[in-house]
């Protein structure tokens, strides 16, 4: 009730709130709110992103452009979107006029002109006519098969193909996950529950204790922000003494596999050594840690003989060295956007590189050590956000 009347003070006396008050505005969901007062910070891991928002209406359309402009190979652009989307998704307050976005950081024409048609006539034509075209709907059918991305999806395109049909028609040659993700699209197509991802932390929970005790392991990605579905389950592996992981890739997927639990498996080595990479990322922003793109089998209890009784689950395994354990941790939380904004403002504010395995200082030129993802944020001097409220 005090910070009620608090913030509600704040607003009369006309004192600006921040995202971080949202707290006090859970409390009271309908307060008077002055959009025009709300300070929203320009960097996506400066603010405070729940999962559940009030702007989906708008969000859901920029989105679908920032994702078309990454079927055209168009990353600028596809950031933009993805950037102004996530500015709507940290507002207290659902849009009414653009009166309410005066304010607001990285809300370009483009995404204006947007928003305002969407107000003013209840949806984009731009967004609506790329929803519905042809471009834009094989590409989302091709890239959503596991194995293919979108160069991949570009090329088949061009020589006609829509979906994961044409390519058994047409005979196209596949590689070997290619080939997993075409066999298991349907089950791949269906959103993974969160009760689906406790089952298979418990497998693999399982599965890491029978060949290395007292390694540890966690739930990441979006199942960590709290989603209730994702489009797979990722994990990250580790053991409090340094080494002990090495090699451990094999074991688990050996394990898994005498078990009759994997459909589809594919290890890549642990190739980061910080003396000989130092502090630079890779191109594509891919950490090198052993890790394992999998499809499970896992069982859905069904004992009806109409039902087959399991179904195919994407898994993402990492395995990451102690040391590395938080920056681990925090890479692999996203969302993608949060991390993209992180390592933003690491460089472009604070002169450091931060990657999911360190932190470099480029004025000190050293790295800064951490055992806590709280830690990595006060090196960044931002406040520390919660996994839930990564969702940007
Ligand atoms: N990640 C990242 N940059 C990428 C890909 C991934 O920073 N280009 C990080 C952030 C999230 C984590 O890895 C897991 O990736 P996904 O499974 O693709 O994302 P998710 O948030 O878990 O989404 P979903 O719920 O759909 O699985
Ligand atoms: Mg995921």
């Amino acid at each position: 009730l005090l910070d009620i009347k608090w913030f509600t003070e704040s607003m009369e006396a006309g004192h600006p709130v921040t995202v971080e008050d949202r707290h006090t505005l859970q409390v009271n969901p309908k307060p008077n709110i002055d959009p025009t007062a709300v300070l929203i910070k320009a960097y996506a891991c400066q603010r405070r992103t729940p999962l559940k928002h009030h702007n989906s209406f708008l969000t859901d359309a920029l989105e679908i452009l920032s994702q078309n402009a990454e079927y055209n190979d168009n990353e600028g652009r596809s950031v933009a979107f993805r950037r102004a989307a996530s500015v709507l998704k940290a507002l207290p307050y659902r849009v009414k006029n653009m009166e309410d976005l005066k304010s607001l950081p990285c809300l370009g024409d483009h995404s204006q002109r947007v928003i305002k048609e969407i107000l003013e006539d209840g949806s984009s034509r731009e967004v609506e006519s790329t929803r519905q075209s042809d471009q834009f709907q094989a590409m989302k059918a091709l890239t959503g098969i596991f194995g293919v991305g979108v160069r991949t999806a570009d090329r088949w395109f061009r020589e006609g193909l829509r979906s994961p049909d044409d390519l058994f028609r047409t005979g196209q040659q596949l590689n070997r996950a290619q080939q997993a993700g075409v066999q298991y699209y349907d089950d791949l197509q269906k959103p993974v529950t969160k009760a689906e991802a406790d089952v298979i932390s418990d497998i693999v929970e399982k599965a890491v204790r029978a060949v290395l005790p007292g390694a540890e392991i966690r739930l990441m990605g979006g199942f960590r922000r709290g989603k209730e579905v994702g489009h797979d389950v990722d994990f990250l592996i580790t053991h409090p003494e340094e080494g002990k992981e090495e090699g451990l890739m094999p074991k688990i997927t050996n394990w898994l596999e005498e078990q009759g639990l994997l459909l589809y498996q594919k290890t890549t080595r642990n190739s980061y050594l910080e003396k000989m990479d130092g502090p630079a990322r890779a191109p594509n922003n891919m950490d090198r840690f052993e890790r394992c793109f999998s499809i499970f089998k896992l069982q859905t209890g069904s004992e009806r003989a109409s039902v087959s009784g399991w179904r195919a689950v994407r898994v993402d395994l990492v395995v990451s060295p102690y040391s590395q354990f938080a920056f681990a941790t925090l890479g692999w939380t996203g969302s993608k956007l949060f991390e993209r904004e992180l390592r933003r403002w690491a460089g472009q504010e604070k002169h450091m590189s931060l990657s999911s395995h360190a932190l470099f200082d480029s004025k000190q030129n050293l790295y800064l050590r951490a055992k806590t993802e709280e830690e990595i944020f006060a090196y960044l001097g931002l406040e520390f956000i919660p996994p839930s409220e990564r969702n940007a």
